[in-house]
């Protein structure tokens, strides 16, 4: 599954919060367990993603206690690592969630 959607990154190692904490936009690429984040849709035809990682042991849940915005989910990574990400609607969170918890 690909799409856009609202990038933000939270911790970096379980309770150190990331230095770089805004909302920024995004083309995420899921494969398999493999997450690829892109700056756009034509980036990922010929440059290397700005960002890459494993779902393996990653925790994906819908981020209930993150109440300014709507359709967000969190990543959390085996190493600690944790994102939010906000979906453009319903049927698109709904879908990511489906698609990343079975990843
Ligand atoms: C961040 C930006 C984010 C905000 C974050 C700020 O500042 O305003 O939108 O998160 O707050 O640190 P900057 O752009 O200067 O990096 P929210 O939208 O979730 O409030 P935070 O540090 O409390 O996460």
């Amino acid at each position: 599954k690909t799409g856009y959607l609202m990038k933000k990154n939270e911790m970096v190692a379980g309770e150190k919060k990331a230095k770089d904490r805004s909302w920024r936009k995004i083309y995420l690429h899921l494969r398999g367990t493999f997450i690829r984040i892109y700056k756009n849709e034509h980036s990922k035809h010929n440059k290397l993603p700005t960002s890459q990682f494993s779902m393996y042991g990653a925790k994906v849940s819908f981020a209930l206690d993150y109440t300014k915005k709507r359709n967000v989910l969190r990543i959390r990574l085996l190493n600690g690592r944790s994102y939010l990400f906000q979906a453009p609607d319903r049927r698109e969170f709904i879908s990511w969630i489906e698609k990343l918890q079975s990843s």
